[in-house]
């Protein structure tokens, strides 16, 4: 049976998982885990890289002693980050977590250099602080830019190292706000405009499925793969849909939420409403609001263990389920709640400035998180399918958080739609099987998808029918929202 291995880099814990495909069967196992920990210093907050490539190699290894006829190796990861390096491929600084204070000011800075609408009709990305396009404009000035030989891509800097072949992999190029989502290509005059150094943009870039070379340690004859290298464009490959009336909420520590379309829709609607166009596989395109998700739990329980109390989430979930619903609701996209810090406390002034209940101790904060991410869900979902004009009838809810049976009970009845939740690994299953299209065992996406459906089990929440609670909870959220974004 033909194995393959997916390197999955998420921003709280990375995996390497082993596929074994038979041609009607995929049979998915975890060689490897590993807590991927942000470096903090004062205001700065950067990624390990020798850690991940560390990490990754010892995943490899393992899988080499544990998995038979292994095939090849892909990398995912998620978006935005990126490392600079100098000719001779070493960094010229570590790599910038997106939740870095340092960008705070950036979305204003980009929108005088370049007029947000003109922008957006050629990137179709959501103006948020966390894109390649705002790091790079924080980093000017501070002669990193001028040290560097080139830019990659966080998936093409651990692919790179494997492989000895430095490229990037489109989707991934297309999180940056700095890629030409029409044309497929960089957005040189962006670039030119922001006064960002082109030659920094000199990787060749390539799609999804190329293979760059056989892997530079153990096992040899390993090829390594550019598999989709944004971990949500893997995430959505893997959504078990049978058709297009579907939207998606990928729930890992960002929710992102959308519906596939197939081409960019980039009108001032679009824009205004925060929406996205990123490129998938298989020639689609994700329409997504990045949704501030399970970070806020993952943040307070950080908090919570600092205080002596570690609870994981399978705890946290049943406490939630325990505490009064829909009592307190927050923006989870408030800008206050973006960057690292006390989001109990956080939450707790949002509550206390909109004349809440001020949610304490993890069994209330964890509910108003997730009671007001369901309502986030709903609001996007809504948007999302009135701008595109494509009908939503089921939800597909994937990644760690389709574990969460309190989110996915509340989305199905915030949104009155059934939640069909998996898989919980969507974006190294969605890796595999572009590996497995690129060996040319499946032909196209709809294959594959149908692959999913018959070999990983799924679990679907239909909403209850009795509205009222949620109803009324979705008006108060709305209200909250409004009130928060004028303060
Ligand atoms: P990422 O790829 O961004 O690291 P994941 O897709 O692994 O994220 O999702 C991680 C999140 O999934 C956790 O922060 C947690 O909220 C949720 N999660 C994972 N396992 C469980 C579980 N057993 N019960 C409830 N929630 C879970
Ligand atoms: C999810 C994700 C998302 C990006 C964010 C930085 O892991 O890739 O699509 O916007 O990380």
């Amino acid at each position: 049976m033909p194995g393959y291995l997916a390197v999955d880099l998420g921003a709280e814990s990375g995996r390497v998982l082993a596929g074994a495909f038979d041609g009607e069967r995929l049979e998915v196992r975890e060689i490897h885990r590993f807590a991927n920990r942000p470096v903090r210093d004062g205001d700065d907050l950067t990624w390990d890289l020798k850690a991940l490539h560390e990490e990754t190699v010892r995943g490899i290894g393992r899988a080499a002693d544990r998995v038979e006829d292994v095939r090849s190796v892909g990398i995912d990861g998620w978006g935005s980050d990126f490392g600079l390096v100098d000719a001779d491929d070493r960094l010229v600084a570590a790599p910038w977590h997106h939740r870095t204070p340092r960008t705070a000011a950036m979305v204003a800075e980009l929108q005088k250099a370049v007029e947000p609408q003109a922008l957006y009709d050629v990137t179709g990305t959501q103006f948020l602080p966390i894109t390649t396009a705002c790091q790079l404009l924080a980093m000017r000035g501070s002669g990193v830019l001028d040290r560097a030989d080139r830019l990659l891509m966080l998936p093409d800097l651990i692919a790179g190292r494997l492989s000895g072949v430095r490229r990037t992999e489109q989707t991934i190029a297309s999180t940056t706000q700095l890629w030409d989502i029409r044309r497929g290509e960089w957005a040189a005059g962006v670039i030119d405009h922001l006064g960002l150094p082109r030659h920094l943009f000199r990787a060749e870039v390539v799609p999804a499925g190329t293979a760059l070379a056989d892997l530079r340690t153990r096992p040899e004859r390993l090829a390594v793969v550019a598999v989709a290298g944004h971990d949500t464009a893997c995430a959505v490959a893997a959504m078990p849909s049978t058709g297009d009336d579907v939207g998606f909420v990928s729930c890992g520590t960002w929710s992102l939420v959308g519906v596939e379309t197939t081409a960019p829709i980039t009108t001032p609607d679009a824009r205004v409403a925060g929406f996205t166009n990123e490129l998938g596989v298989g020639g689609r395109f994700r329409f997504l609001s990045n949704v501030n998700g399970l970070w806020l739990l993952q943040e307070s329980r950080r908090v919570w263990a600092g205080e002596g109390r570690d609870l994981g989430y399978p705890e946290l979930t049943a406490l939630a389920a325990g505490s009064a619903p829909y009592r307190s609701l927050i923006d989870p996209d408030h800008p206050s709640l973006l960057s690292p810090g006390d989001v109990p406390g956080r939450i707790a002034a949002l509550c206390r400035l909109t004349g809440q209940p001020v949610p304490t101790g993890p069994a209330e904060v964890t509910r108003c998180i997730l009671d007001s991410l369901a309502c986030k869900y709903h609001w996007v979902l809504t948007r999302a399918s009135a701008i595109s004009g494509q009908p939503v009838r089921t939800v597909h809810l994937v990644g760690g958080g389709a574990a969460n049976t309190v989110l996915c009970r509340l989305t199905a009845e915030l949104t009155g739609l059934p939640v069909v939740a998996g898989p919980y690994e969507a974006t190294a299953i969605g890796n595999l099987l572009v590996q497995i299209m690129a060996d040319g065992k499946l032909s196209d996406l709809t294959e594959a998808r149908a692959l999913v459906r018959s070999s990983v089990p799924l679990r679907r929440y239909e909403p209850t029918g009795d509205s009222t609670g949620a109803d009324d909870a979705y008006a108060r959220f709305r209200d909250v929202v409004t009130r928060l974004a004028t303060e």
